[in-house]
């Protein structure tokens, strides 16, 4: 097992991971900049190193100075979290060369997933079911792209392979506008990810988003923990997830889970992953893959009872997965509501002293934060401050604790979005369950 592991992140999933480590005899090294001495993790680590000043740029992303801190710590792992290095294969590689274990998927993996023509190709050979378009780079021929457009069917949308969550994209609602469309999303393409490979996919106009769940260890195990729905959201922004996703039936779970547990196997997957789908009538489209554990996977530890941190920890150190496919079982239902430093109306963060903190509990509660009154939020983060998560028997009783919960949670000092968690949770069509990608900005519009 690994005896150390450097924890190269912040806020929340730092102190998940944290506490992870701990139960299962990890000590933790804690890196953060000069702006988060005061961060919870960094007190309840085992060590800590200063990696930088406040800037993402020159601490949090800094790889010489977290290797460096790997090394003066004598650590043998580095966790990266989600955002910031954790999906960076540069990142990964350099770890594994200075004689570290990443506890995330090899290298190549990531650099493949990052790649989304290659990710998608990867994903239709090994039977996941995906978008109809181009399967592949889009070429420069006007006539070839023009007659790809009238065979797939308008809308479609042009995509960047460099791109992935929201960026590098852009929709054509019919032929008058297709090529000027590939050109200048090409363009943007080689300026934002220095890769000019575009591939062209039917529009799906309202889709819902639902993701799977998978673990793989390095002897060729692989299993699924069912599916989260993260349709609630705003500018690609996730607001709102549950687990298990509103009308997914047992078989159609079980149909997709095996294939992208399958998946994972045929291409040598090793760690936590997500395959990212859009769902539209009945039928999953597979889009892209997450090679870092996610915001939302609290929702899926609920029903599953599998500690997704702790296999991952597992599955870096060498050992088999704990759990077979049949051990699995969905029971219940869990809703998780991000908690965000933002002004309710204009969503800018507000960053600045938490005056007063009070979490909500009871049975079927967990709060996944690292508040605490006095702690202050600094500005040169990501706004989310927390998670609230809750869990019942059923979807109902999920939704009813977390109503609860919302009205007993107080932060005080600093502008936050638990208002229009109280709004979302009490929404008749959230209550429905089932809502598209697009419901809550058509809400929030009115
Ligand atoms: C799509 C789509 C409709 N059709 N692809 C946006 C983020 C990136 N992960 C993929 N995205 C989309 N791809 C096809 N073929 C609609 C979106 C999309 C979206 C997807 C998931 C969650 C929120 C979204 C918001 C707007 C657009």
């Amino acid at each position: 097992m690994l005896d150390k592991v450097v924890i190269a992140n912040r806020g929340e999933i730092a102190l998940r991971i944290l506490r992870a480590c701990k139960e299962l005899g990890i000590k933790t090294v804690a890196v953060h900049s000069t702006a988060d001495h005061t961060l919870k993790h960094v007190r309840l680590a085992d060590e800590s190193v200063c990696i930088g000043p406040p800037s993402s740029m020159d601490s949090y992303l800094n790889v010489p100075a977290i290797i460096s801190a790997a090394e003066v710590t004598d650590a043998m792992g580095i966790h990266p979290g989600y955002g910031f290095l954790s999906e960076n294969a540069d990142f990964a590689e350099r770890v594994e060369q200075s004689g570290f274990r990443f506890i995330g998927p090899k290298a190549d993996t990531i650099r493949m997933m990052g790649d989304k023509v290659e990710a998608i190709k990867a994903m239709k050979l090994a039977g996941v079911p995906t978008v109809p378009g181009s399967d592949g780079p889009l070429g420069d021929d006007d006539e070839t792209n023009l007659h790809l457009g009238r065979k797939v069917g308008y809308p479609v949308i042009i995509k960047a392979a460099g791109g992935g969550g929201g960026r590098g994209m852009r929709v054509v609602h019919s032929e008058a506008t297709l090529l000027q469309a590939i050109t200048m999303t090409r363009t943007e393409a080689a300026t934002a990810f220095n890769n000019d490979v575009v591939y062209m996919e039917k529009f799906l106009e309202n889709p819902r988003h639902v993701e799977i769940q998978v673990l793989a260890d390095e002897h060729g195990n692989a299993i699924h923990l069912g599916e989260r729905d993260c349709s609630m959201q705003r500018r690609h922004q996730k607001v709102v997830e549950e687990a298990p996703a509103p009308g997914i039936t047992k078989s159609l779970r079980a149909e997709i889970g095996e294939r992208c547990a399958k998946a994972c196997q045929d291409i040598g997957y090793v760690g936590a992953g997500t395959f990212e789908f859009l769902y539209e009538n009945d039928e999953f489209y597979f889009i892209e893959m997450n090679t870092r554990v996610q915001v939302e996977h609290p929702v899926t530890e609920m029903i599953t009872g599998v500690d997704i941190v702790r296999e991952q920890l597992r599955i870096a150190s060498g050992e088999p997965l704990a759990y077979k496919q049949k051990d699995i079982k969905i029971r219940g239902h869990a809703i998780e509501c991000r908690i965000n430093a933002e002004d309710a109306r204009t969503f800018i963060p507000s960053p600045g002293k938490v005056t007063a903190y009070h979490a909500p509990g009871g049975i079927g509660v967990r709060v996944d934060s690292h508040l605490y009154t006095g702690y202050c939020v600094p500005p040169h983060y990501d706004s989310m401050i927390g998670k609230l998560i809750t869990y019942g028997e059923d979807r109902s009783t999920a939704i009813a604790r977390m109503r609860i919960a919302l009205d007993e949670m107080v932060i005080e000092g600093i502008r936050n979005n638990i208002a229009l968690h109280r709004d979302i949770i009490r929404d008749a069509n959230f209550e429905a369950g089932g809502t598209n990608i697009h419901y809550l900005e058509k809400k929030l519009d009115l």
